[in-house]
């Protein structure tokens, strides 16, 4: 057989689970991961089948550099959906495309577009006033795209500083906006504070930005918009609302919408709007978007990822119904739910709650002991089974050791969440905290944060939350392996394993050579006897990484051990092998590291 057609009978009669079964094998992971998790990270959502469908769709292998026909743009969808008619129109006249084969790829995008304004559009800018181009790849890239079209280098963002809960891309020093032009940041007085327009006129009028960013990742309030192109309009500067975040709730008017009044809006297709990995600019103003649409092609991009604009057509479809209107004002409600019922449970928010999708727990405020910090907060959540993401507040003092966690409710209300489940999920959350330990000990480079969480009460809410996700949509594609009922020898293996069975043992394994065993005693969960075990440690792994160690013990006793976990160590276990300090802080952290494998069921 001659090889390409070899090449083509692997390449497109088999499946994936055929040619590739771990890549497989990894994706219903994930799948599983995202049914038995609770999802808050608020700008993440559960892409809908038929959005992800057209992501696999044949529109993925093709080229398509340029944009459609400028007639074909300005039709409805009624017209656009006249293929005989579109397609004697191209082959007559052609289109903007440095490509052939767009025939279908032009039909794709001016639908896109024509879609997208007609949810957009509104009694100020209807959607036939709308320009729209749906070819940027994500958010920043977007907002790249419009600052190169409208500024020049010596030019000034004024965005919110990215602590106070803006955006890298609104003028962050690290990222390519701040860097390629000036940028001034806006700022909020304290972690309770709202944004304060005499402040930002102020500020505006010191620094008179070229274009002034609003719209915001963390800060939970919905802007006035009116009041900020009030601001912009007296230092005669272009406003830009970056409503990546609400954007599925702007077309629910479940918030305010900027469309007519800011002069560029972006914004992201994969939050709430529930759509692909990619962005959208749009704006009343032709002169504006002439040139964002050079910026975009040929400036910034080359080739559209015309799969993706398919699937953000099918999900501007999907954003155009009841049911997902409804949704939206769901996720907004759930939010407030949430909320107050963590207000109930002693559990601070920053910025004092949240009108949006979004809102951040201020960690100085949330029962923990100790200083808990933001990154080891969301690994405490998410050994819980709750997935959130750490967040600096206004007052941090940078970014290595954040105070605020993150959450929000687009996932849970797709799931099917509801009010009534918020003070459930609350109560959840706020047991975690409060069965929390911050502490720190001294790094090179300034303290290390660290946490600890109560095993047993880790233990209840891991259930706790299982029991909670259960209630949800949703499919599990991997069956959660059955919990094993006897287990005869743990193998124990990471960067920190020696150290930790050290720890966990009360006779000292670190000197064991390779190949030899010691009899030890291991604390198992409060209240019960220690384990008695051989530890074996066995040869390193062939990569020389691994320090691995195989603890042999009475089967019945394996699975408590198999679930154990490292804090406190031995209380009332009789391990008592005395730790140092800032020994015991590492130990502890490496088990978050560690891998447990069961390796005999006996
Ligand atoms: N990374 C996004 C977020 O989580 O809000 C913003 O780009």
């Amino acid at each position: 057989m001659p090889e390409s057609r070899a090449y083509a009978d692997l390449a497109f009669d088999r499946t994936l689970d055929e040619v590739d079964p771990f890549i497989a094998d990894l994706i219903r992971r994930e799948h599983t991961r995202q049914h038995e998790k609770l999802i808050l990270i608020p700008s993440e959502s559960l892409t809908p089948r038929p959005v992800r469908e057209a992501l696999a769709s044949p529109f993925t292998s093709i080229y398509a550099e340029g944009y459609p026909a400028g007639p074909m743009l300005r039709d409805d969808e009624s017209a656009l959906q006249d293929v005989p008619w579109q397609l004697a129109r191209f082959r007559r006249y052609g289109d903007r495309r440095y490509y052939r084969g767009n025939d279908f790829s032009n039909l794709v995008e001016s639908l896109a577009r024509r879609r997208c304004a007609q949810l957009f559009g509104n009694e100020r800018a209807p959607a036939q006033s709308l320009h729209v181009n749906v070819q940027p790849l994500s958010g920043a890239a977007a907002n790249n795209a419009v600052y190169e079209a409208l500024l020049e280098p010596e030019d000034t963002i004024m965005g919110l500083a990215l602590a106070h809960g803006g955006h890298l891309s609104h003028g962050a020093r690290v990222n390519r906006s701040g860097r390629r032009f000036r940028s001034v940041s806006y700022r909020i007085a304290a972690a309770d504070a709202k944004l304060d327009y005499d402040e930002i006129a102020a500020t505006a009028q010191r620094d008179r930005p070229r274009i002034i960013v609003a719209g915001y990742t963390s800060y939970p309030w919905a802007p006035d918009w009116e009041r900020f192109r009030a601001i912009a309009d007296s230092v005669d500067a272009y406003l830009l609302a970056d409503i990546s975040h609400p954007a599925g709730l702007v077309v629910a008017g479940a918030y305010p919408s900027p469309v007519g009044i800011a002069d560029v809006v972006t914004f992201t297709t994969h939050k709430t709007l529930f759509g692909p990995r990619a962005a959208v600019i749009l704006s009343h103003r032709k002169d504006v978007m002439r040139r964002i649409h050079r910026a975009v092609f040929p400036g910034e991009q080359g080739g559209p990822h015309l799969n993706k604009i398919a699937a953000m057509a099918v999900a501007f479809r999907l954003a155009a119904t009841a049911e997902f209107q409804a949704v939206q004002r769901q996720i907004v409600a759930n939010a407030a739910a949430l909320a107050r019922a963590l207000d109930d449970e002693g559990v601070g928010l920053a910025y004092g709650g949240t009108d949006t999708h979004k809102l951040v727990v201020n960690l100085k405020k949330a029962g923990a002991a100790g200083d808990l910090r933001g990154e080891p907060a969301v690994r405490i959540l998410d050994l819980v089974g709750i997935v959130t993401n750490r967040n600096s507040l206004p007052g941090d003092r940078g970014f290595a050791a954040p105070s605020g966690v993150r959450m929000g409710t687009p996932w849970l209300t797709q799931r099917g969440y509801l009010e009534r489940d918020m003070a459930d999920l609350a109560a959840l959350l706020a047991r975690t905290f409060r069965a929390s330990i911050g502490l720190a000990y001294p790094g090179k480079r300034g303290p290390r944060h660290r946490g600890r969480i109560d095993y047993a009460e880790l233990r209840r809410l891991q259930a706790d939350v299982r029991d909670f996700a259960a209630r949800g949509r949703g499919e599990s594609v991997v069956a959660p392996p059955a919990a094993a009922t006897r287990v005869g020898l743990l193998e124990l293996r990471g960067p920190r394993v020696a150290a930790f069975v050290d720890e966990i043992c009360n006779r000292r394994t670190r000197d064991l050579a390779a190949g030899r065993a010691r009899h030890v005693a291991i604390g198992a969960a409060p209240g019960e006897p220690p384990v008695s075990a051989l530890a074996f440690r066995p040869e390193d792994d062939r990569a020389g990484r691994d320090r691995r160690f195989w603890l042999v013990v009475d089967p019945e006793r394996g699975p408590a051990l198999a679930a154990w976990r490292p804090d406190p160590p031995f209380s009332g276990g009789g391990c008592a092998k005395p730790a140092q300090p800032r020994a015991e802080s590492k130990k502890r952290f490496c088990v978050l590291f560690l891998v447990l494998v069961f390796v005999t069921c006996v």
